[in-house]
């Protein structure tokens, strides 16, 4: 297909484009579906399932890596970038894999994970070997005899230091996560030409982009200076978002994307909406979209690890963040939305109310506002289905590096353990990489065999055959209003309007174009709450509710929402 074609004759003045209008189902492939029976997701295990992803009126799957990789962080730490994890399947089920989707009209979108490499990776194996291996300056390095490196941080490193020595060559090496996770340095031609030719590789076999992993992280001021007194913890300033990253995405979209349709989208860590613009618009030739982490970090304590504050988030400043995320895009580039994915909790346990009997409700309001924003909604597995947080209680359920490595700094450093486990009942990643909930069978349908990581007790009741069969169930729901956003362009590309602003349990907001006026109304919170818009809803045209009566008022029942057309 031409580059930058786009999905349709474009005579809108929209500027429409595939992503734009595609709804993104993201498949963690270790917990999907197990085809082989040895406890892990597998590819032949997603072939098995693409009818039902086809069911779900998605357009693009995004998958998390599946290169080979010995899986210290789940396939984020890449051995061989043209391989597939011997978990997972071979190179046959792979391009199997791609042709049933494309069969299908599903495009797939696969995870680049290029800031680090595995330190089982060919290439670091012979940068460690020597100071003069050809392959040396692939990675970052540091001579002890200049000393001890000035301090990184590291997030999955047990001190956070992201230096560590290696004797082999009396020299440290640099790892912005584990230490198994050697950063790659992209100052290098050398490297920068390798892994555009890897991503040639991929979009030969028709794959349709990238999620790029960490993307701001790649370049560095590889001079490493002291960090300043008054540093303040922003990785932007001084750990990523270096001098040369707006020049490398450049040279590759300029070598790689600009030859094919293909999308990409920047995991934004770190980025601000001030970094947004040069990053996605059109005129950079960058990237198409990011995603920022300023939403989801809302409603943690400050200067801690991931602990939920107990009073829970604001909805007033939930609202402000995605309609300052909004107003960024209002003239130029595009935004994502998501609430959910591989590092996050489960939505409706983080952002709804898993308990009450309102796990259903806030899952389809969460939901519905994922679907009615003026962004790419990104939508991770396994949501559809309202799945909740396990809540391990122990640190042996666990299988996440950043769990287990935290664990043993709190450790011994003589922390609260208790107080760490019970933050991450609400905050682990674990807690969305459950196996998926297929049926009521043995370990959900998931596998025959052990499964990896426990299979949540509620699989008899949350899963897909169950939910395909009750028209009530979370999976309808999400089915219906994928189809309401795909058949309703003013739900992609209409101005957003935020409604009563300072209402602290409920969202509201318009989406308007071409005459066309729909309003959305998300109770946010478990009590009755009232939409203060000031719109007659008498005649309005109720599209879409998660309560099965029609209420047209603007009284809001618990975690009600309501979609409506205005005339
Ligand atoms: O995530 C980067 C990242 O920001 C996470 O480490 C995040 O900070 C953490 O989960 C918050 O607790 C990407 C991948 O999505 C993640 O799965 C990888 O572990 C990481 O990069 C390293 O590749």
């Amino acid at each position: 297909m031409a580059p930058d074609s786009t999905s349709t004759n474009d005579t809108s003045g929209l500027n429409r484009k595939w992503w734009k209008e595609a709804v993104v189902y993201q498949i963690y492939p270790r917990s999907f579906k197990d085809d082989n029976g040895d406890g892990v997701g597998d590819l032949k295990g997603i072939i098995s399932k693409l009818d039902y992803i086809k069911s779900l009126g998605i357009d693009v799957i995004w998958l998390n890596p599946v290169y080979s990789s010995p899986n210290g962080d789940n396939g984020y730490d890449i051995s061989d970038y043209q391989n597939i994890m011997q978990q997972f399947g071979t190179m046959n089920d792979f391009d199997a894999l791609l042709k049933g989707m494309h069969e299908r009209g599903l495009k797939l979108v696969m995870d680049l994970v290029v800031n680090h490499s595995s330190d089982q990776h060919e290439w670091f194996k012979q940068s460690r070997s020597s100071r003069t291996n050809p392959y040396r300056d692939y990675y970052h390095w540091w001579p002890a005899e200049k000393g001890t490196p000035p301090h990184r941080y590291s997030f999955f490193d047990v001190n956070n230091e992201a230096w560590k020595y290696d004797s082999i060559t009396n020299s440290y090496y640099l790892h912005y996560f584990g230490d198994f996770q050697p950063d790659l340095n992209w100052e290098n031609p050398k490297v920068r030409e390798e892994i555009f030719n890897m991503m040639k590789f991929w979009f030969d076999k028709g794959v349709d982009g990238f999620r790029m992993d960490v993307i701001p992280f790649i370049s560095k001021d590889t001079t490493f200076p002291p960090l300043p007194a008054k540093y303040n913890g922003n990785f932007v300033d001084y750990y990523a978002h270096g001098p040369h990253v707006h020049d490398y995405l450049q040279q590759m979209n300029k070598e790689v994307m600009s030859k094919y349709d293909v999308m990409t989208v920047a995991e934004g860590i770190g980025l601000t909406t001030d970094d947004a613009h040069d990053y996605v618009d059109d005129d950079r030739h960058e990237l198409n979209m990011l995603y920022h982490f300023e939403g989801v970090s809302l409603g943690y304590l400050p200067n801690q690890f991931k602990v939920p504050d107990p009073n829970g988030y604001s909805v007033v400043e939930f609202k402000k963040i995605y309609s300052k995320w909004d107003s960024v895009f209002e003239n130029k580039g595009w935004g994502t939305v998501f609430l959910g994915n591989h590092d996050q909790p489960r939505m409706v346990t983080r952002w709804g109310n898993d308990s009450g009997g309102y796990r259903v409700l806030s899952s389809k309001m969460l939901t519905t506002f994922l679907m009615t924003m003026r962004a790419t909604p990104y939508y991770y597995n396994g949501d559809e289905l309202g799945m909740n947080n396990i809540k391990f209680d122990k640190i042996d359920d666990y299988r996440d590096v950043e769990s287990l490595n935290m664990y043993k700094q709190i450790k011994e450093k003589g922390g609260d353990l208790q107080a760490f486990l019970n933050a991450q009942k609400i905050s682990a990643r674990d807690n969305s990489r459950t196996p998926f909930q297929w049926n009521d069978s043995l370990n959900a349908g998931f596998t025959t065999g052990a499964p990896w990581l426990k299979v949540n007790p509620n699989y008899k009741t949350v899963n897909v055959e169950a939910e395909e069969k009750d028209s009530n169930s979370c999976l309808n729901y999400f089915k219906k209003i994928v189809k309401l956003r795909k058949d309703n362009l003013v739900l992609v590309y209409g101005k957003y309007t935020l409604l009563d602003e300072s209402n602290p349990q409920v969202y509201a907001y318009t989406r308007e174009l071409n005459g066309t006026k729909f309003l959305v109304l998300l109770n946010f919170s478990k009590n009755a709450a009232i939409a203060n818009t000031g719109i007659d809803l008498t005649n309005a045209n109720l599209l879409i509710d998660n309560y099965t009566t029609a209420n047209n008022t603007a009284a809001l029942r618990p975690y009600e929402a309501a979609v409506y057309e205005l005339k």
